[in-house]
């Protein structure tokens, strides 16, 4: 097992990227509690290196499994033998990447933006890219729009944070992040097209305007940069950080399983190796501490909006424990104005309530702790679509996404905005 990751590892490491030939996503679904231990049992076998995308939330729901194509025949086959329903959600994943591939590479044709007019919001976009569109942004709108440095990635790469301000100091904040996880391209691509609405909406759109005379925006558009960098050069389903784990072969931790709530409980894995590993301590991560640094040093955010992708679902706290958290009533009855304004664009439709009841258990999760530092109106998304490309969600998904989505925050910061004094 070892041996095969460090071989991996050194062939991605001289021949460039990882390819995904013949690997199928496959959507499985359990009929009882003996089906799902199976099934967990099955996705714990590191020998088979599979890749779970969505875990199930109970038995109703089934989760999509990436298969690697050697490994192919002994799922199936322990599948039909244990009597287990599936579908093949993704035939060959690498051909869905080559036409992702070929789609980036045709647009980046085209030559280099010269103002945030003329950047390509329809179309997915490297990490160089994503920065240099910030600092255009900043500098076309410096009354506005500033970066802010909040810390460095484990490999270095600093992690920016576009700050939305008409002046004024320490006014309440409300704080977006897209990209946590690195693989989930619609979030980075739709972050930055809501960089640009901000700035084009305020003094055109009321709302918008109201909400900016009285608070600052905060936006961190590739929130996990080492793992951006990543899926574009060399693995493109890179979930995690990018440090590497002493004692182990495998790099990296998830990001969304590192918060100092609930940390370590169920829900996240002690494995270096798992893409839900929590790491070896809370806010190990700098990626997390840098935000954690943040949010205390500021002090004064009201809302905390982390966005992912994909299952279409607007979540609250908790992820680590049933017990309700004591604003569920108010924080539902908000999700579900959210999520009707999101659907009156295109009809997108989106399941909502507490992350452990609607999605499944986790621990260390990200809004969790926001909420639990004092952040009301702490939520998470889980963006387009609802499996039948994942996080190879196609370009021409992009706009309409964000724009859908965007309806859905103005919301929650109107919301937030009319409850803050
Ligand atoms: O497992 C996760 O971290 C989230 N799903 S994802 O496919 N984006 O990885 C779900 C956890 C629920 N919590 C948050 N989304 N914060
Ligand atoms: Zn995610």
């Amino acid at each position: 097992m070892k041996g095969l990751l460090v071989l991996t590892a050194l062939f991605v490491a001289v021949f460039g990227k990882e390819t995904f030939e013949g690997d199928q996503v496959l959507r499985i679904t359990a009929r009882d509690e003996v089906q799902l231990t199976l099934l967990r049992d099955l996705s714990e076998m590191e020998h088979l290196q599979l890749d779970v995308w969505m875990e199930p939330t109970d038995l109703s729901t089934p989760v999509d499994i990436r298969v690697p194509f050697t490994s192919l025949q002994t799922v199936k086959a322990f599948l039909e033998t244990e009597d287990i329903e599936y579908v093949i959600m993704i035939r060959d994943l690498q051909v869905m990447l080559d036409e992702e591939n070929e789609q980036m590479l045709s647009a980046a044709r085209v030559t280099a933006p010269r103002t945030s007019d003329d950047y390509d919001y329809s179309n997915y976009h490297t990490i160089a890219d994503i920065y240099a569109f910030q600092d255009m942004l900043v500098a076309e709108n410096p009354n506005l729009v500033s970066k802010i440095v909040i810390g460095q990635s484990y490999q270095g790469r600093p992690l920016n944070v576009l700050k939305f301000s008409t002046g004024g100091t320490n006014k309440p904040g409300i704080w977006f992040d897209t990209g946590i996880h690195s693989r989930e391209w619609v979030t980075q691509a739709s972050g930055t097209w809501f960089a640009k609405k901000i700035v084009t909406d305020y003094g055109r759109d009321a709302a918008l305007t109201a909400i900016l005379d009285k608070m600052d925006i905060f936006l961190e558009i590739v929130t996990n940069p080492d793992g951006y960098y990543y899926t574009h050069t060399s693995n493109r389903m890179w979930r995690k950080t990018r440090k590497p784990n002493p004692g182990s072969s495998c790099i990296g931790t998830d990001p969304n399983r590192n918060w100092d709530a609930g940390f370590g409980g169920p829900g996240a894995s002690n494995s270096p190796c798992s893409e839900t590993y929590r790491g070896p301590k809370a806010h190990s991560e700098s990626e997390v501490k840098s935000i954690v640094d943040f949010v205390k040093s500021h002090g004064n955010l009201k809302a905390f909006v982390s966005i992912h992708s994909y299952s279409q679902m607007l979540l609250y706290p908790y992820g680590y424990t049933t017990t309700p958290c004591k604003d569920q009533s108010e924080l539902d009855n908000l999700a579900r104005k959210a999520i009707t304004d999101l659907a009156s664009l295109y009809g997108t439709s989106y399941r909502y309530g507490s992350i452990i009841n609607t999605i499944y258990q986790a621990s260390g999760g990200t809004i969790d702790w926001t909420y639990n530092q004092g952040i009301k109106y702490s939520y998470t998304f889980e963006l387009r679509d609802t499996g039948r490309y994942g996080f190879i969600l196609p370009a021409n998904q992009i706009l309409p996404t964000a724009k859908e989505t965007w309806l859905a925050l103005m919301a929650i910061m109107e919301h937030t905005k009319d409850n803050t004094n």
